[in-house]
């Protein structure tokens, strides 16, 4: 079974990671979930990724606000594909975690998200894992599918509204 691993940096990281991980496990992957910080509990945070190889994890999430070592110190301990989710913190709204995660000097990447990106960061896991699973791949091809389908909805919802608002103005204007 294809699988992934989510480090958070703080439990108060998981509102963001959350959708990532309901897509993750609507797919059909198994996630390993851990709350451990690079500066709070770095032996944790080294425990988990040394291990995750042989504990069948193939693409790491690491989500993390302010100064946010968290992915690069994961990406340190593993060649697996580290995704790093900058978190908004309050002082800096998440840009200090985005600069620290998407800086990354050469030789040991992070693939940056968005801040607060993370339902695209359990998708972005997904596609990796979709190169050689065929069931996570029909997953990722129907969520495409289904999202194309709900911009049509709302398409057609916002044409009806637009086209009836004119042809109420167009005749106000005749009455007149
Ligand atoms: C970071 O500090 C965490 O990733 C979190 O985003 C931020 C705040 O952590 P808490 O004070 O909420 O535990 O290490």
């Amino acid at each position: 079974m294809a699988k992934v691993g989510i480090v958070l940096g703080s439990d108060s990281d998981w509102a963001v990671m959350e959708p990532g991980y309901r897509i993750l496990r609507d797919f059909g992957i198994s996630v390993d979930v851990l709350v451990a910080s690079a500066h709070r509990t770095p032996r944790a945070v080294q425990d988990f990724v040394v291990s995750a190889k042989e504990r069948g994890i193939e693409v790491i999430i690491a989500v993390a606000g302010a100064a946010a070592h968290l992915p690069g110190t994961v990406a340190a301990h593993t060649t697996l594909p580290v995704i790093g989710v900058p978190v908004a913190g309050k002082a800096l709204s998440g840009m200090d975690a985005l600069l620290s995660i998407v800086q990354m000097p050469a030789g040991v990447p992070v693939g940056t998200m968005a801040i607060d990106g993370g339902k695209n960061a359990g998708l972005y896991a997904a596609s990796i894992l979709a190169l050689r699973d065929e069931g996570v791949a029909r997953c990722l091809t129907d969520f495409r599918e289904s999202q194309a389908e709900a911009v049509c909805r709302k398409n057609e919802v916002l044409r009806i509204k637009t086209e009836s608002e004119e042809k109420e103005e167009k005749n106000a204007k005749t009455e007149r």
